[in-house]
């Protein structure tokens, strides 16, 4: 059987199944030069926050699973970045940097933003007291009303009917919340995918479905959860009469125009869209799974296996960003060249290679993490049952 590797579309020729808007109308042309150098800035975060943790685990100072969002932070920055801070966002695993990088834009330091902080997510990696999930855990599951962030869990597509239910309660509150739920491409594969996709579709809820396709659904690729009739995941939007689009997931301004056009559509009362954004996984499901993944991966793309690597390196959305900006004029050619974060692996860069402040941002997150204290042990039998119920 043929080997299925997903098209990663040029911005320029990546398309929608619905109509786009004409050039100058996509969303990305009301950004201005200091967008673009924040969404640069953006990208850097998400990788450093990625590569600091692998290198605290691989250093000992950190325990528990990383899933890592390496290669795929254009997804993330890119979807965040035209929310309201009173919208709702419904992470999963791969997510991590978004709980930190909601309504970003309201200032990072900003103690009114409405996203999680820096300390209280890497409190949550390292399971501290301070945390949100209080060490019960070091990863996404975790939530917050205030910070309109639904509880992620580990339910596979589980992002989607939770999102449904806030937001329509929220339009019956007379309010214009709009909710992008994250989703990898194996989620789609779940029952509850079809009918919270479905509901949503029917009572047009503000729900916007991102799909993250990196092509990998722990072990299994793309191959054995797409049918051969069908050439992407968003054109299951179809079935549902709701758009589907296709983003450049490797492209922030991309991801950008395709999820504005969805949170737009939704806001305005139109309904419920998917994107689908084209991405790779970098690495293993999980950092207890990176030496299977080569193996499989490996299996998988035979001879391809270093060019299909070589070719999603050379695509890293930091280096696409920088391409974007030096041909608009905004980044010499010289500049481009300075911090070279982009194509190298955790154990490949260092701090040098990352934006001063960016490395200085997430080093009050670290500190404040390993400064904190862990939970009580009495904490560790309570929040199951009612407490002093019977
Ligand atoms: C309902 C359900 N089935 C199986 C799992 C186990 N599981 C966790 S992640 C994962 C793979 C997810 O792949 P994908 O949706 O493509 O997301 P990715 O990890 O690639 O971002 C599986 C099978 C789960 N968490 N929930
Ligand atoms: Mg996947």
């Amino acid at each position: 059987m043929e080997q299925y590797v997903a098209k990663s579309p040029s911005s320029e020729s990546s398309k929608m199944s619905s109509d786009p808007a004409a050039p100058d109308l996509q969303p990305r042309s009301a950004l201005t030069p200091d967008d673009r150098k924040e969404l640069l800035k953006q990208l850097y975060l998400a990788r450093y926050f990625d590569v600091r943790l692998i290198k605290e685990k691989k250093r000992g100072r950190l325990r528990g699973t990383l899933y890592s969002s390496h290669n795929q932070e254009a997804i993330i920055v890119g979807s965040l970045f035209g929310l309201k801070g009173t919208d709702w966002i419904s992470p999963i695993h791969r997510d991590m940097p978004a709980f930190f990088m909601k309504d970003m834009r309201a200032g990072w330091r900003n103690p009114d933003r409405i996203g999680m902080s820096v300390q209280e997510v890497c409190a949550q990696v390292w399971g501290k007291a301070t945390s949100p999930g209080r060490a019960r855990d070091n990863w996404s599951h975790i939530g917050s009303r205030a910070k309109r962030i639904i509880c992620s869990t580990s339910m596979l597509a589980g992002t989607i009917p939770a999102a449904a239910g806030v937001v329509y309660a929220d339009r019956l509150d007379g309010g214009d919340a709009v909710c992008l739920t994250f989703n990898g491409e194996g989620s789609t594969a779940q029952g509850v995918f079809h009918e919270a996709v479905n509901f949503a579709a029917v009572r047009k809820l503000p729900v916007v479905t991102i799909i993250e396709n990196n092509q990998w659904a722990y072990g299994t690729p793309v191959r054995d959860s797409l049918p051969e009739g069908l050439e992407s995941f968003a054109g299951r939007a179809a079935g549902y009469g709701i758009p589907g689009y296709i983003a450049d997931g490797q492209d922030v301004l991309d991801v950008y125009d395709k999820v504005m056009t969805a949170v737009n559509r939704a806001r305005s009362g139109e309904g419920s869209s998917i994107v689908e954004c084209i991405s790779f996984r970098a690495y293993g499901h999980g950092d207890h799974d990176d030496d299977r993944a080569a193996r499989y991966r490996r299996e998988f793309y035979g001879d391809r296996w270093e060019e299909v690597i070589a070719e999603e390196r050379e695509r890293d959305p930091i280096a696409v960003m920088k391409r974007h900006l030096v041909g608009l004029g905004e980044m010499t050619a010289e500049e481009a060249k300075l911090m070279p974060a982009e194509g190298k692996s955790a154990m490949e860069v260092n701090d040098l290679d990352f934006p001063e402040d960016v490395v200085k941002y997430l080093n009050e997150g670290v500190e404040f993490a390993v400064a904190s204290p862990p939970p009580p042990a009495e904490e560790g039998s309570m929040w199951v049952f009612k407490e002093g119920g019977r």
